[in-house]
């Protein structure tokens, strides 16, 4: 129940009737909602037809649009230029509505017209060649559901400073899942005959950052795509339009947006973004470069702050597992801080590279507690606790922040952000 309804008999005697699980939980993710809207809710369109079997509802319309009592919205940071976090504790299923795809970009959003777009494929090829959209719209065309997350996701639940009032969007909210639709890059590379010993391909965007970053050639042959399409309408202007490479399971940043051009090389150009950016830093003064793969991880999206439980009794704690490696086998979820660990449930269909939504039923007894969850993929890689993830890449790793997240209950029911070490 959302706190714009208006209270009727028979949603107060049903709330009373129902004093264990959802009211209470419709009364907590209500609170959440109003917590995280960045912007006030939409007014004008909150009243409720007072019987709607009385009066006949509005009229068809040629766009749709949500419910009026739905808020669910990005978060923007202003503090760094072009971000904005996917609302996770106010979705459900594995799909991202797309207007609700976090965003990354380093200088803005272009706006590009698909008629005058090409895409430049050269190099290492026997037939180096542009494709327009249209040409890319001839092949046959794939539609595979991935999740994308940016591989700086998370640094909150790493860093010192973590705060116990951060929301599972603010901690993990670079991290959405669509289904693309596109051509296979490996069409494509035949299609230009690309030679044996290119082992490297260089992708470049035509927004003003100029994105450019070396990817392998195998990565291609596997199951890159040229992606043109998103949920089922052109992809949109924030996720690349009119097309973007995407690389399932690996990290955000190599997804280029806004594709302009291929480069076939033996070797990779070391550029700037990932060289300066995207390699990760380690505690002997190494580096971790071309760290692709997103790790195995796992989020527990309710309950988490800043709900309130209202009372002992069952719950369910909800929750999005991935991996960038291939399918969630298990999540595991501990309530009692982390001694005792029981498999959730997860919901079918479980895809490769593709969000899981899980659940467990849990009977809280009033106690103060810590509950979290630990994913674990079918290459049996088991999500590592925030102390093993510091000993393997040191306290001064930029990427890929996967260790296992815990909120902390309070006696009263309060959620937080818990002590992750
Ligand atoms: N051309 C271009 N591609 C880009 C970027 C960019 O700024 N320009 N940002 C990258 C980063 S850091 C991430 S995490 C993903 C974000 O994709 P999204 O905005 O569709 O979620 O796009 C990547 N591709
Ligand atoms: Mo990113």
């Amino acid at each position: 129940m959302s706190e714009h309804e208006r209270p009727s008999k028979s949603a107060i005697s049903r709330r009373s009737l129902l004093a264990g699980a959802a009211g209470i939980a419709g009364a907590a993710l209500a609170k959440q909602r109003s917590a995280n809207a960045e912007e006030p809710a939409d007014k004008e369109a909150t009243q409720a037809t007072s019987d709607p079997t009385k009066v006949p509802g509005r009229p068809a319309s040629a766009v749709g649009r949500r419910s009026s009592f739905e808020q669910p919205r990005r978060l923007v940071s202003n503090s760094v230029g072009g971000v904005s976090r996917t609302p996770l504790q106010d979705l459900d299923g594995a799909i991202t509505p797309a207007d609700l795809h976090y965003e990354r970009h380093h200088a803005g959003v272009p706006e590009i017209d698909p008629a005058t777009y090409s895409l430049l494929i050269h190099g290492m090829v026997d037939r180096p060649r542009m494709f327009t959209l249209a040409d890319l719209k001839r092949f046959p065309s794939t539609s595979q559901t991935y999740f994308l997350e940016c591989s700086g996701n998370g640094g909150s639940a790493f860093s010192g400073n973590r705060r116990p009032n951060l929301t599972p969007q603010q901690i993990d909210g670079l991290l959405s899942t669509s289904e693309w639709t596109g051509v296979a890059l490996s069409v494509l590379f035949r299609e230009v005959g690309v030679h044996e010993n290119a082992t490297w391909f260089l992708a470049e965007g035509m927004d003003a950052s100029v994105m450019t970053r070396s990817i392998p050639t195998s990565k291609a042959w596997d199951d890159a795509m040229i992606a043109y399409g998103q949920n089922g309408e052109a992809i949109r202007p924030e996720q690349g339009y009119p097309a973007r490479l995407l690389l399932p399971g690996w990290e955000g940043n190599a997804n280029v947006k806004w594709i302009r051009r291929l480069e076939l090389s033996d070797r990779p150009f070391m550029t700037r973004w990932e060289t300066s950016k995207y390699s990760d830093p380690l505690a002997d003064d190494t580096a971790r470069m071309f760290s692709f793969e997103m790790d195995a991880k796992s989020l527990i999206t309710y309950p988490a702050y800043p709900t309130v439980l209202n009372g002992p009794g069952w719950h369910e704690i909800r929750g999005v597992a991935w991996s960038g490696r291939g399918s969630i086998r298990r999540v595991e979820v501990s309530t009692d801080g982390g001694r005792e660990w029981n498999p959730a449930e997860l919901q079918k269909t479980i895809l490769p590279k593709c969000a899981t939504r899980f659940g467990l039923m849990w009977n809280w007894n009033g106690e103060p507690t810590a509950i979290m969850s630990r994913a674990v993929d079918d290459t049996g890689y088991v999500q590592p606790s925030v102390q093993a993830l510091r000993e393997a890449r040191g306290i001064g790793t930029r990427y890929h922040y996967n260790s296992i997240r815990v909120w902390n209950v309070g006696p009263d029911g309060a959620v937080t952000f818990g002590d992750q070490g």
